[in-house]
């Protein structure tokens, strides 16, 4: 759901610490900077979950950073978000590289405290550190970089994430963040090989998210310049990195040619000094490819969904309703045709079978008043199951209880209870769903029954996201548990902080089941009310025209005339309502080919003066566009050649100006 209202894609690195993530982040996206841009260096850097994306509601670039105390209260991330206050804020010079990447080095920051400080904050340390001793912690527990980077200006997000204890230490990031991203990066190192703790990485982490479709998951090997040794020769190099990949796929269980090869490292070097032949051996642009097209019908996907869920139902409706009053104007034509010549007891006779017709309809329309009534009721109560005020208490109570008890099974009872009572709510919620969709149903029959109107299929809603969303809430809860990373930190707290961030993820759960909810019901009686209203109108407008006929004769062909051009003008209407809803549902691969073509028309517009040529005739313009075209291609290779890097712009002191036009 929140994919699809924001539009936003994330791409998330996982990884043990030091196995170059944070460097393979700079040189897949952050290249053209020409420099390192987010801190990477040998050991642990990276101290806490990193987000980069694009903020177009703020005036300013941003670091937002949350300091690492707020552990100590209950609030999650997620809720943190809602709140800048909570927030240190450092304001981003984009104009420079530089001071750009020297800002990014706050993020790193780390502090000493006392070993029961870092203790109470829940953070892990040596095992038998002293009262007295002094022990290094992040200063922040998580990062929000917000910079108008192309990329991340097109909804592009980016996670970064630390090494395994800072993991285990913000279950959010296992609960929400990483099951919500639609691509995993996991990057291994070809200088260390798999680890153990690289291995349970892989287990807790990125293994299961394989049963969730909607994710990719990339597997790297990275620092593959580690085996590019002088004395052997390239074929042996190749080798030794294809057996490495070989037993590094056997231990995740996986194909070996699902393990991508790449330096980081020289890949970032090659981009900066533009050595192709680097570039080409780091194999980082086979990765990027691989990741485009990933993630490409992803968006493509997710682009597609958005519009067809906004006006998908509406093209259905009108279709339907432009269905049913074509119907309609073909059988008054056969009426009014089947009338030239009759006399009027004919007429007269119709006109009162129209009467007939319209008081049983009027009668039918009474009984389904009633009805949509019954519904309305099963959808309050189920809104009333779904609701956030009665979950909120719960939380409360749960959460003071958390709060209050230290032990493991005071936790476990605690977070048992509140699971027993949002499993029941959520079944008597699907069961009153169950109830409320078989109304639906049977009111929708009895209307198609009656008035044999075109088949509007009723929307059914359906409560099994959100139930298979809390079962694996629970399930991971459970294995959470026991995993063993818990047993690494101060294991209560890290327990205890876990089911909090389970709970507010379970009130998103029950939020979006609610907002759902409330706009089915409001919607699934609409097609239906659309309907009889139109009918109302149909009927009454076949009266009035059988008036007119009563009254004069003459009218009559008149009136076939006008009904022909009308059941033309539908048809026509629904031929085009049909077309647009194929392509509709067909993939974005036209539009996205389209792309290069938009963009360059866009831009010779905007740079080269197209359409505003000063030549009057015809010939004299399609003279001097392929000739504009032609010289404006020489200028670039020029230039090109001239400055491989970034071409010079030549800038006033008034306008200062980083890129050429
Ligand atoms: N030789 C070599 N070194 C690399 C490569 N990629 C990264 N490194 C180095 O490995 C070290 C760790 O890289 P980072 O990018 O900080 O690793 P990380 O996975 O982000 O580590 P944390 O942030 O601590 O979790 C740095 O010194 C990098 O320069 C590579 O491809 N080859
Ligand atoms: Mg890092």
């Amino acid at each position: 759901m929140e994919t699809l209202k924001s539009d936003r894609l994330t791409i998330a690195s996982v990884a043990e610490f030091a196995r170059g993530k944070t460097e393979l982040i700079n040189a897949i996206f952050f290249s053209e900077y020409d420099r390192r841009l987010l801190p990477s260096e040998a050991g642990r850097t990276t101290m806490c979950p990193t987000e980069l994306f694009y903020d177009s509601k703020a005036d300013q670039s941003y670091i937002r950073l949350l300091p690492i105390e707020t552990r100590l209260d209950d609030m999650s991330i997620q809720e943190h978000k809602q709140n800048p206050i909570n927030w240190n804020t450092i304001e981003l010079d984009t104009n420079s590289a530089e001071t750009m990447a020297e800002a990014f080095k706050e993020v790193v920051k780390t502090k000493r405290v006392p070993a029961p400080v870092a203790s109470k904050l829940g953070l892990h340390h040596a095992e038998g550190a002293t009262d007295t001793q002094m022990v290094e912690i992040p200063m922040w527990r998580h990062a929000m970089i917000s910079f108008p980077h192309p990329l991340l200006k097109e909804g592009l997000n980016i996670l970064d994430t630390p090494g395994l204890n800072a993991m285990g230490n913000e279950p959010e990031l296992t609960i929400n963040m990483l099951p919500s991203s639609q691509a995993v990066i996991f990057v291994l190192a070809a200088d260390t090989g798999v680890t153990r703790s690289d291995m349970e990485m892989w287990e807790t982490f990125v293994k299961p998210l394989a049963s969730d479709t909607k994710h990719s998951r990339l597997v790297v090997l990275n620092k593959v310049d580690t085996l590019w040794d002088e004395l052997k020769g390239e074929d042996d190099i190749q080798k030794s990195i294809h057996t490495q990949c070989k037993s590094v796929a056997k231990m995740l269980g996986l194909q070996p040619d699902s393990i991508f090869p790449v330096s980081a490292q020289k890949g970032l070097l090659a981009k900066i000094r533009t050595d192709e032949e680097l570039l080409a051996k780091s194999n980082i642009l086979a990765l990027e490819s691989i990741l485009s097209k990933e993630i490409l019908p992803q968006k493509q996907a997710i682009v597609r969904d958005n519009i067809v869920a906004e006006i998908g139902s509406m093209a259905t409706e009108s279709r339907n309703l432009v269905a049913s009053r074509l119907i309609d104007a073909n059988r008054q034509l056969k009426e009014l045709k089947g009338l030239s010549g009759k006399n009027e007891d004919v007429i007269a006779h119709l006109m009162k079978k129209t009467r007939e017709e319209q008081a049983t309809y009027h009668k039918s329309v009474e009984s389904f008043t009633a009805n949509k009534k019954r519904f309305a009721e099963k959808h309050e109560r189920l809104l009333g199951q779904l609701s956030l005020t009665d979950l909120d208490q719960l939380m409360a109570r749960t959460r003071e209880k958390m709060t209050g008890t230290w032990t493991t099974a005071g936790l476990k009872s605690s977070m048992k209870e509140f699971f027993d009572i949002i499993t029941n709510t959520i079944k008597e919620a699907s069961d009153t769903t169950d109830q409320a969709n078989t109304l639906l149903q049977t009111i929708y029959r009895e209307f198609h029954k009656e008035h044999g109107l075109t088949e509007t299929k009723p929307k059914f809603f359906s409560m099994s996201r959100y139930k298979r969303d809390l079962e694996r809430l629970h399930h991971e809860a459970e294995a959470y548990r026991k995993s063993p990373v818990t047993t690494m930190t101060e294991q209560t707290f890290v327990v205890k902080k876990f089911f909090i961030s389970m709970v507010s993820h379970a009130r998103n759960t029950f939020f979006q089941a609610h907002q759902e909810a409330e706009a089915w019901g409001k919607s699934a009686m609409a097609p239906l009310v659309s309907r009889i209203k139109e009918h109302k109108h149909q009927m009454e407008k076949r009266l009035e025209s059988l008036r007119r006929i009563n009254e004069s004769r003459d009218t009559l062909q008149n009136r076939i005339d006008e009904l022909e051009k009308m059941a033309r003008q539908l048809h026509k209407q629904h031929t085009d309502i049909s077309q647009l809803m194929v392509t509709l549902n067909k993939p974005l691969e036209s539009f996205i080919t389209r792309w290069n073509i938009e963009v360059t028309f866009e831009e010779v517009r905007a740079f080269l003066g197209f359409e505003t040529q000063r030549q009057w005739s015809d010939r004299a313009i399609e003279r001097t566009t392929p000739g504009l075209f032609g010289l404006f291609s020489l200028v670039v290779l020029m230039a090109r050649a001239l400055h491989p890097k970034t071409p010079p712009a030549r800038r006033a002191a008034w306008y200062p100006k980083a890129e050429p036009t």
